[in-house]
């Protein structure tokens, strides 16, 4: 088999494996990695150490996999027909689409393994790492050369069909394989993510300041949520999607992913008194093979003191009291700040000034 055939068929099994997009990059570090290690020194990783500890890793794949010839990037898209956050139900919370079903690093890695064991089968014996968030690539920067999408401003992957909503996930292979190219630019002169991030993280288009974003805040960060931000996460409990909601290329909603994205039971914009209930067991039970694992009911139970501060209303009010007794004293201090919020809302009225307004709305009549 040529160089060309030998790559068609590498692409026609991922999709027959259920990748729903697939591309080929070289192992040259890709043009958007020169801005990785400037974005460190900025400070936008803020305490993500997997970025960086030692970001020269990220940089050149050969010190790590020196064997490496191609790079198979796939793409699995994880849209399902249910509302964007941005029409969620008032005084819900909000956990991001990604985080509804099952885990995509298990799912990904899982696809990946069955690609190439049939790969394997095929193509007889060859060098292959799979990788999905498990080590230190840029996956974003291949994917990009390799023409799985265009780079957004909100510094997401754009496909025109499949808008942004799909995971990245690669086969770094000693197989010979030809490359594909970048994708043109989708975003044109629009900046509708820019405009909507809640806490202004986009500080420039492609550049994502990710100790503002609530992703990064609701997440990432393990401890005390900065004061000045927790009024501007709004609802937001795990994750955000707002950037990618008034993307015009996802308001298309072309594509949809599997059952396994379906939101479990209530995930969709839950009940935020509801979520205050859970207890070790109920996280264990509600979260078992799911990306919330990742922030522990500690963090999510933070997040969701916060997002009650920033609601209102007696159920509200009942949960923050409930959360200010929590055994963890990091929810505990989110809870009280919430309490602070709910009694006094910063732009409420005071009740004299509710009078005299309404005496004068009654003096106009
Ligand atoms: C750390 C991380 C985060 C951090 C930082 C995000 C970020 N933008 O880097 C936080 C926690 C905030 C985060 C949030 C999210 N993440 Co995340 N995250 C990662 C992770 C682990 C590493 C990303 C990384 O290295 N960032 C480093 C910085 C430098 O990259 P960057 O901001 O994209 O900057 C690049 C561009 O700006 C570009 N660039 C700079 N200037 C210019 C100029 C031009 C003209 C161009 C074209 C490009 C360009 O160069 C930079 C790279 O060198 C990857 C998985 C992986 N191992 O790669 C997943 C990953 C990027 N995340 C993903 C997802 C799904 C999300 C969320 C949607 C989850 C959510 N709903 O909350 C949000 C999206 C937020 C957003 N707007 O990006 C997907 C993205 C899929 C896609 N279609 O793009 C990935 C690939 C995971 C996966 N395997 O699917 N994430
Ligand atoms: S995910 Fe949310 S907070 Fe982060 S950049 Fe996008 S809109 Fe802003």
């Amino acid at each position: 088999m040529n160089r060309e055939s030998r790559s068609e068929r590498v692409k026609a099994v991922a999709l027959e494996t259920g990748f729903d997009l697939v591309g080929i990059a070289g192992p040259e570090p890709p043009p958007a990695l020169a801005f990785f290690a400037d974005w460190v020194a900025r400070g936008h990783a803020g305490e993500m150490e997997y970025l960086t500890k030692q970001p020269d890793r990220r940089q050149a794949l050969h010190r790590i996999f020196p064997w490496a010839r191609s790079i198979v990037c796939v793409g699995l898209q994880y849209d399902t027909p249910r509302p964007y956050s941005i029409a969620a139900p008032a005084r819900q919370g909000w956990l991001s689409r990604y985080a509804w079903g099952d885990d995509y690093h298990e799912i990904m890695m899982k696809m990946l393994r069955a690609f190439a064991a049939r790969l394997l089968r095929e193509a007889g014996p060859f060098a292959y790492r799979a990788y999905v968030d498990t080590g230190p690539l840029v996956e974003r920067a291949w994917a990009a050369a390799a023409g799985l999408g265009a780079w957004g401003k909100n510094t997401c992957l754009i496909h025109p069909e499949h808008g942004s909503w799909f995971f990245l996930g690669e086969l770094i292979t000693d197989l010979d394989l030809s490359c594909d190219s970048p994708r043109a630019d989708l975003c044109g002169s629009c900046r509708a993510c820019l405009d909507a991030c809640p806490t202004g993280a986009l500080r420039a288009p492609y550049v994502l300041d990710a100790t503002r974003c609530i992703s990064y805040l609701t997440i990432e960060l393990k401890g005390t949520i900065p004061s000045e931000l927790r009024a501007s996460l709004g609802r937001h409990v795990f994750g955000c999607d707002v950037c990618q909601d008034v993307c015009p290329w996802n308001r298309r909603r072309r594509r949809a992913g599997g059952s396994a994205f379906e939101p479990r039971d209530g995930l969709c914009s839950p009940a935020l008194h509801d979520l205050a209930a859970v207890d070790d067991d109920a996280f264990r039970r509600l979260f078992r093979h799911s990306a919330v694992k990742r922030t522990r009911r500690r963090g999510l139970l933070r997040n969701v003191a916060v997002a009650l501060g920033n609601t209102g209303g007696d159920r509200a009010m009942a949960a923050a009291e409930h959360l200010s007794r929590d055994p963890e004293a990091l929810v505990r201090e989110h809870a009280r700040w919430a309490l602070s919020m709910l009694r006094s809302p910063p732009n409420a009225e005071s009740e004299s000034a509710v009078e005299s307004r309404q005496a004068r709305e009654l003096k106009g009549k």
